[in-house]
């Protein structure tokens, strides 16, 4: 700019405003430069503007693509205040620029259109005008970019009090034209996504989000593709929630206790958990694949059973996912379950066969690249607000998590069944709904509370399912005569409602409860006493919880279901008496130094 008189450099596709904004650079003397429409639209108001080109000494060319994008204007936009800036403008008769106005083409209002073609959306995509915004805001130490038309006024209040725009304006102002920069790379991003990579390799279009009203849906990456393969079916939003926490989920139970691990999974929380620990007879019963051919030999198949027999009725409709190559006998079990889908990082062929016929051809099978990494940090919105931060990436392991034992005093260290269950509980909650606890024996989850806003209820919950779990193996439940063509869904609903004590004495629940069984064979609800004496023989139970317990009747509450380890973080008030009665009840209690909410 010549002997302090200033320049702005206007360049607008939204015209809200321009002639007020034009009126008050006038009465401030600055020049003022301009691009084709909005010159045009200056000079029929009389306002002494000239064009660009009078600048760049080249006109508007291939049909308005090449307005601003010269060296005279980004030159004169870029120059700092340096001699060898100066230097370089004088050679080249450029002068500084001060003010950059400026707003995009719409493209995002364009691309909402139905039936917009791709020339259409491309001629939208601003390339001068971002350009005009990026050098400008780069260079916010000296110049100001206004890019928004609710900031004329303020912007122009600011020149009238104090003749020049503050150093932290220009900041905000370069901010915000950079934020605009970014959303609209993103919008023409998330459009050609749509239209080139929309096969499933890097966008997948979804049929509804959580509910059937929620479109449109889809699931993408923004610079790779996708880490998982569809192989069959079509993934709805939930299904892949589920997925990309049951999938971490058994990658880091395997990798910590070093066998195959499976997850079943309902509603972002696990249902099940376990690693392939050998099944007992009993528990290939219970778990309804003792006739499952070559299961002793599959530990993936035994780990599924064990997941799927944790609870099987919250694992009806489940989403499964499975550390290592699914084998026959693992989808054999599958097969035959009501089950919405897959994920694994391989599959036999054999197989891959068995699980596609599933559902008439429609069962969900992913394919998961185990080697995927995710990014440290994760973002998400809620309600319009981004949400940031590091991903939960700490490390649960039998060896280093479980080492501060504060009751009993004369602990040595835990046996490896005890640091086995503990690692099984806590991975399983660091992929839990919080508040979160967990019960596990034998290398699975055994009773887990989900998403519930107290402790203790997540306690209760999590123990009186142990507790269902274990009248499993009552001789009474094992001894059940089923009538003939009961199916397995049924079979599961009645065990429970013996189980869990809810059989009612008459009526016609009482009568549906009966047609699950063979004439006169209707087993016997348990007395409070037979409950008791058989919970007792419940032992070396694992507990761990995702954070302190705050009173001591989770310790309490655990106990009765065998607990004999309990895993929590520290830092409540009530700590001591915590630790006094795991003490008392013969339990030992180690402190788990991380906390593992999630949600
Ligand atoms: O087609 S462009 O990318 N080429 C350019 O050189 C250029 N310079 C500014 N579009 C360009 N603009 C955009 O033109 C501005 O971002 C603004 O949206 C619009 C203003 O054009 P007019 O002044 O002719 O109405």
């Amino acid at each position: 700019s010549d002997g302090g008189q200033k320049t702005a450099i206007l360049s607008v596709y939204d015209k809200t405003g321009l002639l007020d904004l034009a009126k008050g650079l006038q009465d401030r003397g600055v020049k003022m430069l301009a691009s084709g429409g909005t010159a045009r639209m200056m000079r029929e108001a009389n306002f002494p503007v000239e064009d660009i080109s009078t600048i760049t000494k080249a006109p508007e060319m291939l049909g308005g693509r090449v307005k601003t994008l010269h060296p005279a204007v980004h030159g004169g936009i870029l120059a700092r205040d340096l001699a060898s800036d100066a230097k370089d403008l004088a050679e080249h008769s450029i002068d500084k620029i001060d003010y950059v106005v400026c707003n995009l083409y719409p493209f995002s209002e364009t691309v909402a259109k139905i039936n917009v073609t791709i020339p259409e959306a491309v001629e939208e995509i601003d390339i001068g005008g971002v350009t005009l915004l990026r050098a400008a805001a780069k260079n916010h130490s000296r110049v100001t970019i206004i890019s928004d038309p609710k900031d004329y006024h303020d912007f122009l209040t600011e020149l009238e009090k104090h003749g020049e725009v503050s150093e932290k304006s220009r900041q905000m102002y370069a901010l915000k034209a950079f934020e605009q920069t970014a959303e609209y790379d993103t919008a023409i991003s998330d459009f050609f996504r749509k239209k080139y990579a929309s096969d499933g390799a890097q966008q997948l279009a979804l049929r509804y989000g959580a509910n059937p009203h929620q479109k449109p849906a889809t699931v993408f990456m923004k610079d790779s593709k996708l880490p998982f393969k569809v192989l069959c079916g079509a993934p709805g939003y939930i299904n892949l929630l589920d997925a990309l926490n049951a999938w971490p989920l058994v990658k880091e139970l395997s990798q910590a206790l070093n066998y195959p691990a499976a997850a079943s999974f309902k509603h972002v929380s696990p249902a099940g958990a376990a690693i392939g620990v050998p099944l007992s007879e009993v528990e290939r019963k219970v778990y309804m694949v003792d006739d499952i051919d070559g299961i002793e030999s599959s530990g993936l198949a035994q780990a599924y059973a064990r997941a799927r027999g944790a609870d099987r009725m919250s694992s009806f409709g489940d989403m499964i996912a499975l550390s290592t190559e699914v084998d026959v006998p693992t989808a054999k079990i599958i097969s035959r379950e009501v089950s919405d889908g897959v994920i694994a990082p391989k599959y036999s062929d054999e197989a891959l066969e068995i699980l596609k016929k599933k559902k008439g051809g429609k069962y969900l099978i992913l394919e998961i690249d185990p080697e995927y990494e995710p990014p440290a940090t994760e973002t998400r919105s809620v309600y319009g607000i981004n949400l940031r931060q590091h991903r939960n990436d700490a490390r649960i392991s039998p060896s280093d998590t479980f080492n501060t034992i504060i009751t009993p005093k004369d602990s040595g260290p835990l046996p490896e069944s005890a640091l086995r269950d503990l690692t099984v509980a806590t991975i399983a909650l660091k992929y839990t709904q919080s508040n979160s606890v967990c019960y596990a024996l034998n290398g699975q989850v055994i009773g887990l509370g989900a998403g519930q806003q107290s402790r203790i209820h997540c306690t209760r919950l999590a123990g009186d399912k142990a507790d269902n779990w274990w009248l499993r193996f009552h001789e009474r439940t094992l001894s059940i005569k089923w009538k003939k063509g009961i199916k397995r869904a049924s079979k599961s609903n009645a065990i429970d409602m013996l189980c869990s004590g809810s059989v009612p004495e008459s009526g016609i629940e009482r009568e549906d409860f009966e047609a699950n069984f063979e004439e006169g064979q209707v087993p016997q609800s348990f007395s409070a006493e037979e409950r008791k004496a058989f919970l007792e023989k419940l032992s070396e139970v694992a507990v761990s919880s995702d954070a302190f317990f705050p009173f001591i009747d989770n310790v309490f509450r655990a106990a009765r279901s065998g607990a004999k380890y309990i895993a929590a973080p520290t830092g409540s008030q009530n700590d001591q008496p915590v630790f006094d009665t795991a003490e008392k009840l013969g339990i030992t209690f180690v402190e788990q130094h991380i906390r593992l909410f999630h949600h």
